[in-house]
């Protein structure tokens, strides 16, 4: 890479992934470009394609290598930067933030696909009907769209709820770690879009209060500040993208340079 040459990271502000890494940057004082690849994942973007052979984000772009899939992101710049408060030394508290990382894929993650995407997507349902997207479409038409997505994030809230924050107010032990932040990006978005309400849950509530401390946690969410209550008014085009610009705009408020693509 040349002399300073800046990592690009892509993504778009939408993504809980991509607000992962772009969050774990601007906390640890990172120099990045970011690529937003909002548009071309409404399907009315260019050809950019980040190196990543399933054409998602984030992917990172430092120099030759390419990483993709967040917590490799996450793992690759900790190691890289030496970041050992976010990836702990000691070894028990290392492997807690694994099993979490591995947890995350199959359990977290729902929450987004079982509640926050059925509501956001509506404002963009005839495109995503062009597109073919025929299960993105059924979820966000089903009537039971709201309590049936509740019920998953519930068995999450649940799971972590019981078997993490084993001693201190995060996930893995006293500080944050990485496993904190991706799991922040899928919890956190449902309390802004009015979807789901972790009161029932005392160490979720206190870690989420625990998380929005963190340094950056405006910027790095102005996207979901911006987008509010998608449950007591239903997403539109208008309110999404202007969600999605502050977003944007967020970052370059910080001094990321930022590229808009599409
Ligand atoms: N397992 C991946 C998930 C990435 C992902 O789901 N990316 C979504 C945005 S949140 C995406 O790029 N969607 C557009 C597409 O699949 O074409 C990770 O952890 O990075």
């Amino acid at each position: 890479m040349a002399v300073g040459q800046r990592m690009i990271l892509w993504g778009t502000p939408a993504s809980q992934p991509s607000r992962a890494v772009a969050w774990a940057c601007l906390i640890k004082g990172l120099n990045f470009a970011y690529h937003d690849l909002t548009m071309r994942h409404l399907g009315v973007g260019g050809p950019v394609q980040p190196h990543n052979p399933s054409g998602q984000v984030p992917t990172l772009q430092d120099g030759d290598i390419s990483v993709f899939e967040m917590p490799a992101i996450l793992i690759y710049l900790a190691e890289k930067h030496g970041w050992s408060d976010l990836l702990p030394a000691d070894l028990a508290a290392r492997t807690r933030m694994h099993q979490y990382l591995h947890f995350h894929h199959n359990f977290t993650r729902r929450a987004t696909l079982g509640l926050m995407a059925p509501h956001v997507t509506v404002a963009f349902r005839d495109m995503l009907v062009a597109r073919g997207k025929s299960q993105l479409v059924a979820a966000m038409d089903s009537a039971d769209k709201l309590l049936a997505g509740q019920r998953i994030v519930l068995e999450v809230a649940d799971l972590i709820e019981a078997g993490w924050f084993p001693h201190g107010d995060f996930l893995c032990g006293a500080e944050p770690t990485l496993a904190d932040i991706a799991c922040y990006e899928e919890l956190s978005q449902l309390t802004w879009a009015g979807l789901f309400d972790f009161s029932a849950h005392a160490k979720l509530s206190r870690w989420l209060s625990a998380m929005a401390a963190l340094p950056f946690h405006e910027p790095a969410h102005r996207y979901n500040l911006i987008l509010g209550d998608i449950a007591a008014a239903p997403n539109t085009l208008t309110r999404f993208a202007a969600a999605l610009e502050a977003g944007v705009q967020a970052l370059a408020d910080c001094g990321v340079e930022v590229r808009r693509f599409g």
